[in-house]
C-alpha cells in the first residue's frame, strides 16, 4: 500500500453512467446502518446523508434517477471489520459522464489524476448486459464491421470492453507517473447480476469470460492474483421508476440484493467487495 496509514482505505470507484454505482452506494449505506453486514460503523456521528435521494426512492419501491452531471462527492465511513480492524473508507459518488469524458477525451484532469494516484484500491463497476450488446472484432469478423460502418458512413464504435481496457490502461499509466511500484488491487464488480438470469452457482469469472473476454484477459495479465471478479445485484430485482414494488417497500431495501462470490455462491452482505479490497490493499 502506498502513502496512507494502515487503517485508511481510499477507494477509487470507476464506472460509466447507468452501470449501477449509486444504487450500490445507497444499498451499501442501508446495509451498514442496519448492521446486516460485516462492516459496522465505529461512531454514531457519521454523516449518512449521502444517497438521500436514491434511498428515498428505494424506500418507496422505485428506481432512482441518474446522478446530476458534474457532481462529485467523497463519503467518509469510519467502520470496523469482522476481525476488529478499523478502516476509514472513502467512497465516492459522481455522474458516470465524468468517466466517459476521461475515456473519450483520453485525458484526466488534476482531480481524477490525484484520486487515481492516491487510492489504496480500485473498484470498477461494469454492467454486463450493457456490454453484451456491443459488436466489435471480438464478436464479428472485421470485414463485416468495416462493411456496416462504411455503408452507414459512421465511424466504427469502440465496444464497452475495449473502452474499459483503455480506461484501465490510462489508470495504470497515471499511477506510474507518481509511483512505479505495485499497482493498487482491483475489484471488478459485474453489476445488475439479477438481470442476466443465470443459473444459480454461475461464477463471475465465467460471466466476464463470455461477455468481455478482452477485459478478462487484460486484467488477469496485469493484476494476476491482485484482481478479484465478483457479481453484484444491489437491488436483487429490477425496479421501475413509476410503479412501486410493494414487496420491496414491505420488506425494506436493506433486505434485498446480494454479492456473488468467486465460487458462484450468493451472499446478502453487500460490503464483501469493500472488505476484500481492503484485505488486498492493507494486507
Ligand atoms: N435489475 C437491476 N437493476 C439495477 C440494479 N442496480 C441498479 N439498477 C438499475 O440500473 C440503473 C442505473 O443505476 P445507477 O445506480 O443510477 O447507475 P449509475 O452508475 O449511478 O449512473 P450515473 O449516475 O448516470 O453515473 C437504474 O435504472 C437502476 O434501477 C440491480 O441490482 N438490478
Ligand atoms: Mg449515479
Amino acid at each position: 500500500m502506498s502513502g496512507a496509514s494502515n487503517d485508511e482505505v481510499r477507494i477509487a470507484l470507476f464506472g460509466e453512467s447507468a452501470h449501477g454505482k449509486s444504487h450500490y452506494g445507497a444499498q451499501l449505506l442501508s446495509r451498514i446502518e442496519a448492521e446486516k453486514c460485516e462492516l459496522k460503523l465505529r461512531t454514531a456521528s457519521v454523516d449518512l446523508s449521502a444517497y438521500d435521494d436514491v434511498r428515498k426512492k428505494l424506500n418507496s419501491g422505485l428506481s432512482a434517477e441518474h446522478t446530476p452531471s458534474g457532481m462529485y462527492k467523497d463519503n467518509l465511513w469510519p467502520v470496523v471489520d469482522g476481525k476488529g480492524r478499523a478502516l476509514d473508507l472513502t467512497w465516492p459518488d459522481y455522474a458516470g459522464e465524468q468517466v466517459k469524458q476521461v475515456i473519450d477525451g483520453r485525458t484526466m484532469n488534476q482531480e481524477w489524476l490525484e484520486r487515481t494516484q492516491g487510492a489504496d484500491g480500485w473498484m470498477l463497476v461494469v454492467r454486463p448486459k450493457l456490454a453484451k450488446l456491443d459488436e466489435d472484432v471480438f464478436s464479428k469478423p472485421l470485414a463485416s464491421l468495416g462493411k456496416s460502418s462504411a455503408s452507414s458512413g459512421a465511424k466504427p464504435k469502440r465496444s464497452t470492453q475495449a473502452r474499459l481496457v483503455e480506461l484501465l490502461q490510462m489508470l495504470v499509466h497515471a499511477r506510474g507517473l507518481r509511483d512505479r511500484t505495485a499497482l493498487p488491487p482491483l475489484v471488478l464488480l459485474l453489476s445488475c447480476w439479477d438481470e442476466l438470469k443465470l443459473s444459480k452457482g454461475t461464477a463471475p469469472s465465467q460471466v466476464i469470460d463470455s461477455y468481455m473476454p478482452l477485459l478478462a484477459s487484460y486484467v488477469r495479465c496485469i493484476w494476476a492474483d491482485r484482481v478479484l471478479v465478483l457479481g453484484l445485484s444491489a437491488l436483487g430485482v429490477e425496479l421501475s421508476d413509476k410503479v412501486p414494488n410493494e414487496d420491496f417497500v414491505d420488506n425494506g431495501p436493506e433486505n434485498f440484493g446480494f454479492v456473488v462470490k468467486a465460487d458462484g455462491e450468493e451472499d446478502p452482505d453487500l460490503t464483501i467487495p469493500l472488505v476484500r479490497l481492503a484485505d488486498m490493499s492493507v494486507g
